[in-house]
């Protein structure tokens, strides 16, 4: 083995410890009543976008119905914004006042 070889790697340092991973910070996707939008829009929103299975969709629906809101899901922050677009896109197209909002969990 030649000189430059034996040398090779020996000022190498590895730094162990935690990965700097930061975990993403989370944001509620929130839905608003309104005297307007069909219930059974509500719902296909909910199936489509928050993948709801049918009958937790209608029981969400109901409950933002009632109380004036209601949690669609928790999500980092791109996943949030685009749902709220993709929501109000969906109801802009099929001219419903839907409201959705988001913010920090
Ligand atoms: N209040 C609406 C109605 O009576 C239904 C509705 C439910 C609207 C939930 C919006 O986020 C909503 N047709």
């Amino acid at each position: 083995m030649s000189q430059e070889s034996d040398r090779f790697g020996d000022d190498l340092a590895v730094k162990e410890g935690r990965p700097k991973l930061k975990k993403p910070l989370l944001y509620r996707v929130i839905l608003l009543n309104d005297d307007y939008t069909p219930m059974e829009f509500v719902v296909i929103v909910l199936e489509r976008f928050f993948a709801k299975p049918r009958e937790l969709a209608v029981q969400i629906m109901l409950h933002v119905h009632q109380k004036g809101a209601g949690l669609c899901g928790i999500y980092p922050r791109e996943v949030a914004e685009t749902k709220v677009k993709q929501v109000l896109e969906f109801a802009r197209e099929n001219k419903h006042p839907l409201q959705c909002t988001m913010e920090p969990e």
